[in-house]
């Protein structure tokens, strides 16, 4: 390029400087900010907010924590059914990220594991502020049965969520690929899917430089094309 063209080429997504602007967002503070056990308790729809959405003991709550770089900033365990509440945690200021209860384990579970996993699909459908679901999937496994109710969900409330697969560090990268591309196929003609599915590790930071520009742009942070 010549110095006075102002005009860069569109880098598709992610360039070099969405990663970065970035990883500087996620390395501003980061909160945790409350836990709602109702949504007559959900905080003011003040800020852009995405959500992780998943399978009890997928990694929701590690994936927040590696995000931002916190070990215990969200509560992980391998005991499902962890996260009880829908947990907010505010970066920077300037967006939250939302932590929910997961889904498919006790099915036939009354009472209590009911009630907060009801609270969950109500934050995801009613929720005007929430610029994308992230519905988490372990990459060993794939998507499963359980997964359709969620997906279904959201095509029909019309919530734009990506998938992510989880814990790629216990894969083969060759492995990771392959379920990937088999992921990507088997979305690719639902409504509320938004394309490209993101393998990540908690543990070993994979594809997180990805996801966290993944999610500026769905804030509308930073000076992407898109963000406007
Ligand atoms: N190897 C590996 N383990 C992970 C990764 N992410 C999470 N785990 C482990 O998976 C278990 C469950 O993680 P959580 O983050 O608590 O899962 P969750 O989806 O929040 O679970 P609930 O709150 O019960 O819905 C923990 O033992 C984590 O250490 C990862 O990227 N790699
Ligand atoms: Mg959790």
């Amino acid at each position: 390029m010549s110095p006075g063209d102002a005009r860069e080429p569109d880098p598709g997504d992610d360039s070099h400087e969405e990663i970065e602007a970035a990883r500087v967002l996620f390395a501003r503070p980061a909160v945790f900010m409350m836990g709602a056990v109702s949504v007559t308790g959900l905080p003011e729809p003040d800020l852009p907010e995405v959500a992780f959405a998943g399978r009890s003991n997928v990694g929701k709550s590690s994936l927040i924590n590696a995000l931002v770089g916190q070990k215990h900033l969200a509560r992980a365990s391998n005991e499902p059914g962890r996260t009880r509440e829908v947990n907010f945690f505010v970066v920077d200021d300037r967006l939250r990220l939302v932590d929910l209860p997961g889904y498919g384990w006790a099915r036939a579970a009354k009472g209590e594991v009911k009630k907060f996993q009801a609270l969950g699909r109500d934050y995801l459908r009613g929720r005007p502020n929430l610029r994308r679901a992230y519905l988490l999937i372990d990459a060993r496994h794939g998507l499963k049965d359980v997964d359709e109710e969620p997906m279904a969900a959201f095509d029909k409330a019309a919530v734009s969520y990506q998938v992510i697969l989880t814990k790629a560090d216990k894969l083969k990268p060759a492995e990771v690929e392959a379920v990937r591309a088999r992921t990507e196929a088997q979305i690719a003609k639902r409504p509320a899917a938004f394309p490209g599915v993101i393998a990540t590790s908690s543990e070993k930071g994979t594809g997180l430089p990805e996801l966290r520009a993944a999610i500026a742009r769905a804030c509308g942070i930073g000076d992407s094309p898109d963000a406007a």
